[in-house]
């Protein structure tokens, strides 16, 4: 397949056209997969996550800059909740970013429509794909907001959650979960009052725990932390390699598990459409001769032994 070599040489053309099969999920999916899949799972995954509004385009817009500049080959996801609504969001990322883009790294808005198992499935590929292109690291933005901050810290090797001083219920966003992911916590927007407060209650509600994260001032805006970002993100690219392993030998078992289950599924739901017992226990049950619950159970009996 020419689209291999092309991704192999790192063409941009050849890589937005392979996410966009990865996340159609089309047939041609499986087969890029299966070539790609033995030289996957070298590069570092880095989430950035935060409330919205927080600065993450911005600051990833800069830091992939400065990365750059310390011999990385820095590529973008960026995990879109708003994109099937107006589409705006996905063009603002692209304006924000657009310093990085033009320094030669890959960004891509992916959407977040559809069942959360598929997007952190197309997640997951598009990542692969970004790896075989020689992408390292892959960084991911994504709003923290409901169940996405979590999924991200699933996907990632290193988690950095992003809050500002304008944010009123900063302290009850950091209370709502985020404490438990973040590997560097950030406190973007330092050219802003409120600065000083936010970062002390940052620290005294995280900097305490057993995990010790690193808490860091940035402000996009007068170009003032993000050097020691990049710096910090670089080092624990070296740092939390061995970790990583171990979580992707973790996540090789959930996502194989994932996709019998998935199989499995299907198989199942295309036998019941023609299995004589179903039908058998589906006309006692809307004759009100059976309950649902114990149909089931005949029905499973019968299939599964
Ligand atoms: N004053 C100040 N404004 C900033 C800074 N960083 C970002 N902003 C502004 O904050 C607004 C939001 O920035 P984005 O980078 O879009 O934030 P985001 O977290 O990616 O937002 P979503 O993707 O919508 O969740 C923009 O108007 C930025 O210009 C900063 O360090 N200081
Ligand atoms: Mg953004």
């Amino acid at each position: 397949m020419d689209l291999i070599l092309d991704l192999k040489k790192g063409k941009r053309g050849a890589i937005a056209k392979a996410i966009t099969i990865i996340e159609n999920d089309q047939p041609e999916a499986k087969k890029i997969l299966k070539k790609i899949f033995k030289e996957t799972g070298k590069s570092m995954v880095i989430g950035i996550t935060g409330p919205a509004g927080a600065g993450k385009s911005s600051l990833i817009n800069k830091t992939v800059v400065a990365m750059k500049k310390l011999h990385t080959k820095p590529a973008v996801l960026a995990i879109d909740p708003t994109s099937h609504v107006t589409g705006g969001a996905i063009l603002g990322d692209r304006v924000r970013m657009s310093e990085s883009t033009d320094s030669g790294t890959f960004i891509r808005s992916i959407a977040s429509r559809g069942a959360t198992g598929a997007i952190s499935r197309s997640l997951r590929n598009s990542v692969r794909i970004l790896e075989y292109a020689g992408f390292n690291p892959i960084i991911i933005e994504s709003v923290g907001a409901g169940q996405t901050e979590v999924e991200i810290s699933n996907i990632a090797d290193i988690t950095v959650v992003v809050f500002n001083p304008h944010t009123g219920d900063s302290i009850q966003t950091i209370k709502a979960g985020l404490t438990e992911i973040g590997d560097i916590y950030l406190v973007n927007k330092s050219d802003l009052d409120g600065t000083n407060q936010l970062f002390d209650a940052v620290r005294d509600f995280i900097g305490a725990s057993e995990r010790n994260p690193i808490i860091l001032k940035t402000s996009v805006k007068k170009n003032s932390g993000i050097i020691q970002f990049a710096k910090t993100l670089k080092e624990m690219m070296v740092s939390k390699k061995k970790l990583k392993k171990e979580k992707d030998n973790q996540r090789l078992e959930t996502e194989l598990k994932d996709i019998v289950l998935n199989n499995i599924q299907e198989k199942m739901n295309e036998m019941l459409n023609s299995d004589k017992t179903f039908s058998k226990y589906l006309k006692k049950l809307r004759a009100k001769d059976i309950d649902p619950f114990e149909a089931a159970d005949k029905i499973t009996k019968s299939l599964v032994r």
